[in-house]
């Protein structure tokens, strides 16, 4: 038996890695099992297809997936695994990333793809832990600490702003 993982973090190239990092570093932060890999649907099918039937076996929870352009690879990990796919469009030079949007996103109905912001790593991986914590309260806990410390952090940032005006805020900024 292959050894089980709680998430799957896929991208269609290493060109994608500066930004998908964010969410491996996010599910680090959160104590949770995953792995990374670079599968591409268009240049590598034979391998993301095996990948996906292998996901199945190692009873993978949720997967995220990051693709820029054409990006097809979390839609069709969405058809070959019974389970929550998240997917990322990655920022690209021609149109911005609002192609790998619009390809991600644009799911025919019966295979959704939960789709961020371009670029949105991280909060993919904040939405995949949102699914895991939902059976695990200590997953759940560590998330509800984290938006704790979030709250925190703007309500700093206001007092400061308060004490400082906004002049000299910008200035320390
Ligand atoms: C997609 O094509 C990848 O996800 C990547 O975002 C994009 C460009 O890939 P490279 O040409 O940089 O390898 O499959």
């Amino acid at each position: 038996m292959k050894e089980e993982i709680d998430v799957a973090i896929i991208m269609g190239s290493d060109s994608d890695l500066p930004i998908m990092k964010d969410a491996a570093k996010f599910l680090d932060d959160m104590g949770i099992s995953y792995e990374i890999k670079i599968l591409s649907v268009h240049r590598t099918p034979e391998k993301a297809f095996e990948y996906a039937n292998s996901l199945k076996e190692r009873k993978v929870k949720v997967i995220i997936g990051g693709a820029g352009g054409a990006a097809h690879l979390p839609g069709v990990f969405a058809a070959m695994v019974p389970v929550p796919v998240i997917g990322v469009p990655i920022h690209t030079k021609t149109l911005s990333g609002v192609d790998s949007l619009y390809s991600i996103v644009q799911m025919p109905s019966g295979i959704p793809v939960a789709t961020v912001a371009i670029n949105g790593a991280k909060n993919a991986a904040i939405l995949a832990s949102t699914i895991l914590g939902v059976s695990n309260d200590t997953i759940q806990k560590k998330l509800c600490d984290y938006k704790a410390s979030l709250k925190t952090a703007v309500i700093e940032k206001d007092n400061k702003l308060q004490e400082l005006g906004y002049e000299a805020y910008i200035k320390q900024m």
